[in-house]
């Protein structure tokens, strides 16, 4: 049960990811000084995966695999061996004799590889089938507090995160989502080119996670066309086909679904399976007043009983009398009511977009988090092509072991340095690229400290400041951390707030109120993180600072330049949260940003 990888052969990004910190967990446990190197270029190669926008497989058998930046020479010819055969002697080797339970006990979040190997020794689960069954059945037996290092705390910490795994079904994140969708819709298209497909569901409202892929197909001979969805050539099987719909399943668990209509109904069909399940129910009752009934083919009249159908949403609505609500806000808090009301919120678009609020560089002030990829000419030139008017470097702060003040603030000096000379350079070798804040991601300190000496700060144009250790504090003293880390005039953008990673970590709590009461008083900005595996704010909470008056940034937290393409998934949150042009301070021209930014 252990490795999936010599079972299968097809592997998705997210298996292989999962195997890559495997593989750095047991080099951890075989001596983690000897193999200090290994690890860190296991761990980037995990992102790395986990960031592609491809499977790597596809990428492997295209010859790109090595162009992927953080996947070295010596992984990629593992990788090479794994995608041939199904197997990887290498890796085969590093996890031989150590407990295949660990790997199961490094889901729960807040256990690491050594954690995880101790438990899985002293408790005597090595080979155990369920290992979290069994750790459950150790904690309540109170085995656990009994061995050496594991008081009632981390007990009942354990208790709690062992809540927080998901159970085998993980969601898949919305860019896996998007590509999986892309595929099969690049598929559908071969039988004929014209033919009109669109996403529905989850992938259609953009949600930050999405169940099954849905989709929508227009057209006059449905059982042709299903006949060619299910004949799709990377499915693991065919669930059904029927007159109508038809479901496949890939490699993953990812469950694809395909619907049919004829052109005339097709507007009906969008309408009813993007949903959500919520908005269709408010609206069917908001119909039912009307004297109509809602489904799939269109409106009926209840007392003529006669079927009207629609070609497009927009008439769709039409009949009910509202505007068309896009798709990202059907979540009936509030929609419906607004659309009649002619009062829906003029949403922010990737258009109106001209910078990248949180870019880490490969410049390297020695962190002791991860550092970027790619170089600050790289990235320029990339927001270049983009072409926004300004970007923000925030490599994370110097850290504290190993630098006192002065070699910190001689570490901040050389790369405002830098910043100051690509400035410069920027009139003669861009064409929209204006500016380049020099600013800084700093940790904020369990007790609302940061790490940087006064100094230092006078060398950043800003900064972001961000929570990356001691999740489990209370929601009042997380709150008085955030507060007291903001008191400082340069922290500008509270960046990834709730800290949450889908489908591994929950966020923390705070008192929103009062944060968001602090931010509009004190014009500080919330970050919206569009990294993928964070979105973070979360739309819920967009919508909350919306109401407050809150202001927001848009920030890809870039490590590989590619990544600054996840800004779509940023706006998809801003819009999910009914965030308008003015709330998004991206959207501000430079002489506006500075302003707000630079104190
Ligand atoms: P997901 O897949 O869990 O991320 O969420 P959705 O919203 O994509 O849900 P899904 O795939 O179950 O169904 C797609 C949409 O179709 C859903 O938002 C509401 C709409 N819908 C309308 N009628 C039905 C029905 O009879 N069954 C289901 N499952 N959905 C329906
Ligand atoms: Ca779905
Ligand atoms: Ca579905
Ligand atoms: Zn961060």
């Amino acid at each position: 049960m252990l490795y999936y990888y010599n079972v299968r052969k097809v592997i998705t990004n997210t298996e292989l990811a999962e195997l890559l910190r495997d593989i750095a967990a047991a080099y951890k446990i075989k001596g983690e000084k000897k193999n200090r190197f290994r690890i860190i270029a296991y761990e980037r190669a995990a992102d790395a995966v986990e960031h592609l926008s491809s499977e790597a497989k596809d990428l492997w058998d295209e010859g790109k695999l090595m162009d992927v930046s953080g996947i070295g020479p010596s992984i990629t010819a593992h990788l090479d061996e794994l995608f041939k055969t199904g197997k990887s002697k290498h890796f085969d080797e590093v996890l031989k004799g150590l407990p295949p339970a660990m790997f199961e006990l490094m889901k729960v979040p807040g256990i690491g590889a050594k954690t995880a190997y101790k438990l899985s020794k002293e408790l005597g689960i090595a080979k155990a089938k369920n290992a979290l069954r069994e750790l459950k059945k150790s904690l309540r037996s109170g085995r656990v507090a009994r061995i050496e290092g594991f008081g009632e705390i981390s007990e009942q910490r354990l208790e709690k995160s062992i809540g927080e795994v998901k159970k085998g079904e993980k969601r898949l994140l919305l860019p896996y989502a998007t590509l999986v969708a892309d595929e099969v819709m690049k598929w559908l298209k071969k039988l004929n080119t014209g033919l009109e497909v669109h996403p529905l569901g989850s992938l259609r409202r953009k949600a930050s996670t999405v169940g099954d892929v849905d989709l929508a197909i227009s057209t006059k001979k449905p059982v042709e066309v299903l006949h060619h969805f299910v004949d799709y050539p990377r499915k693991l099987r065919k669930i059904e086909e029927g007159p109508s719909s038809a479901s496949i399943m890939l490699p993953g668990n990812v469950q694809v679904d395909a619907m049919v209509s004829p052109p005339r109904s097709y507007g009906a069909l969008l309408q009813h399976f993007t949903g959500s399940k919520h908005h269709n129910i408010a609206l069917r009752e908001h119909a039912l007043k009307m004297g109509f009934s809602l489904n799939e083919k269109g409106i009926k009249n209840l007392k003529t009983k006669k079927m009207k159908n629609f070609e497009t949403e927009v008439e769709f609505y039409e009949a009910l009398g509202m505007e068309w609500i896009p798709p990202e806000i059907r979540e009936d808090t509030g929609e419906i009511q607004a659309a009649l009301n002619n009062k829906l919120p003029d949403l922010v678009d990737i258009k109106d977009i001209k910078g990248d609020l949180q870019i880490h560089s490969s410049f390297d002030i020695e962190t002791s988090h991860d550092l970027g990829q790619n170089s600050m000419d790289e990235i320029a030139k990339r927001a270049d092509e983009l072409g926004y008017e300004y970007i923000a470097f925030t490599e994370h702060n110097p850290s504290q072991s190993g630098h006192n003040e002065r070699s910190m603030i001689e570490l901040l000096k050389r790369k405002r340095e830098a910043v100051d000379k690509l400035n410069y350079s920027l009139v003669k070798t861009m064409k929209s690229l204006k500016k380049i804040f020099n600013s800084l991601e700093i940790d904020i300190m369990p007790n609302g400290e940061l790490p940087v000496p006064e100094t230092g700060f006078d060398y950043l144009d800003f900064a972001l400041c961000s929570i990356h250790s001691s999740f489990r504090q209370n929601k009042k003293d997380m709150t008085n951390r955030v507060l007291n880390a903001f008191k400082h005039p340069k922290t500008r953008i509270f960046a990834h707030p709730t800290t949450r990673i889908l489908n591994k970590r929950e966020g923390v709590e705070f008192d929103w109120g009062v944060l968001f009461d602090f931010f509009k008083k004190s014009k500080k900005i919330v970050e919206i993180n569009a990294d993928p595996i964070r979105l973070d704010l979360p739309d819920i909470l967009v919508r909350e600072a919306v109401k407050f008056g809150v202001k927001m940034s848009l920030g890809t937290d870039t490590h590989y330049v590619t990544s600054m393409g996840n800004m779509v998934f940023g706006v998809s949150v801003a819009r999910r949260g009914w965030a308008k042009k003015r709330d998004i301070i991206n959207t501000y021209s430079l002489e506006e940003i500075e302003k707000i930014l630079i104190q």
